[in-house]
């Protein structure tokens, strides 16, 4: 399964965004360190069902939108100098190494400092928060470098692709390839052999930059002001963890009906609200209104869709009724890489059916398509394989 990782400072929310999104009962506090180990967790991407195009039903969306699984991982907040073993050290960082993507999570609210301790709103830089972890993940990776790089040297005898393979095993924990090292060292004209510590952070910095694609939330947006967030990137997602816990707590009390990622919710006519609960609504409607939503569902969604560039495809087995063998209208939603075919399809769907793979038809139009065609987002596509 893919997993995203959310990570930034202690006290930014990542542990409200991960109980949002997956609904799992983890701590949240107003101090830093709240979170000490990891929570992992599984959150959802939402994308159109097909079923509705087809003018069918199906009993695996809501209301039209398709919910698929990936894993998410709340880490221990990181604060400025982590890799030299600051505040909780680099335990976080090593619950980064099997993230496909990180969700950064920023105070845009400007209320805690670079340790997460609660200060004055709009006293702290959120930018300074977007700069240092991306610095201290780079310098993470720099010290692994360091620690192996004249070991590695020796045993190459001055041969370039040995010292790759090489430096590509001792950062495969990291899942970094000798291909990833390559365009590194193209892109920086870095030659390892003589790399020092400017050169390996350089290199370092641009392996991350490849391999850990990220996506930066700006967090507690409803406390920030509209000249604060202003001075944000316009591609940093505006977002109220806050305020998606509190629709998905509400939807649970059965008070309201929203899904993740609509912009507005409803109200449940049935419903009695306390004059408590009617405010604390209409508030999180207000910040919704300025962002077209909560920002949470967006954030997963697109370090799914444009980070990794991920694309949804329904396998079926009956492209008559876009059914299992039981009936089931499109069962279910795989996610894959852009560029893959039928035949890794097959494999995703378990590997004796990628094994005895003979061939796939595109359930839409009913012809027969070759193992080698790129699949497309949204494809439904009956695999037929010797394998049962
Ligand atoms: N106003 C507002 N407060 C928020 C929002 N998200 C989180 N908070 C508050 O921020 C504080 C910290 O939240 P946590 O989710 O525990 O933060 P964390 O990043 O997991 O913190 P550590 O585990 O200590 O690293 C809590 O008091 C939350 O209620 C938000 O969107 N808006
Ligand atoms: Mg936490």
């Amino acid at each position: 399964m893919i997993t995203l990782a959310l990570a930034g400072k202690p006290n930014c929310g990542k542990s409200t965004f991960f109980k949002a999104a997956t609904l799992a009962d983890v701590e949240i506090a107003n101090y830093p360190f709240t979170t000490i180990d990891a929570n992992h967790g599984v959150a959802y991407v939402r994308v159109p069902c097909p079923c509705g195009s087809l003018h069918l039903k199906c009993n695996n969306c809501k209301d039209g939108s398709r919910f698929i699984g990936v894993g998410l991982v709340d880490v221990a907040g990181l604060v400025p100098d982590a890799h030299k073993g600051k505040g909780l050290g680099n335990q976080f960082l090593d619950h980064l190494r099997s993230a496909d993507a990180i969700i950064q999570i920023v105070d845009a609210s400007g209320s805690t400092d670079a340790e997460g301790n609660p200060v004055d709103t709009g006293s702290h830089d959120p930018m300074e928060d977007v700069r240092f972890l991306k610095y201290e993940m780079a310098m993470w990776v720099a010290g692994i470098i360091e620690k192996h790089l004249p070991r590695l040297i020796r045993s190459s005898q001055g041969k370039e692709t040995a010292l790759i393979d090489h430096l590509a095993e001792a950062l495969a924990g990291l899942s970094i390839s000798a291909e990833d090292i390559r365009s590194a060292l193209d892109s920086t004209n870095v030659d390892l052999f003589k790399a020092d510590t400017d050169a390996i952070c350089k290199l370092s910095d641009a392996l991350i930059e490849v391999n850990k694609p990220m996506v930066t939330v700006a967090n507690k947006s409803d406390m920030a002001t509209d000249e604060q967030l202003q001075k944000l990137p316009a591609e940093m997602i505006r977002a109220t963890a806050a305020g998606e816990l509190a629709l998905r707590n509400a939807v649970s009390a059965g008070i309201i009906r929203y899904l993740p990622g609509d912009s507005d919710f409803n109200e449940d006519s049935e419903a009695c609200l306390t004059p408590q609960q009617q405010r604390g609504l209409s508030m999180i409607r207000s910040v919704m209104k300025r962002f077209n939503g909560t920002g949470i569902q967006q954030s997963i969604n697109q370090a799914v869709f444009s980070l990794l560039d991920l694309i949804v495809v329904y396998p079926v087995e009956d492209e008559t009724h876009f059914s299992d063998g039981k009936g089931r209208i499109l069962p279910d939603a795989y996610l894959m890489k852009k560029g893959s075919n039928p035949r890794d399809l097959a494999y995703q769907v378990h590997t004796e059916i990628g094994k005895g793979f003979l061939y796939a038809v595109d359930a839409r139009t009913k012809m027969r398509v070759k193992d080698t065609l790129e699949l497309k987002n949204g494809d439904i596509i009956r695999i037929v394989s010797t394998a049962k």
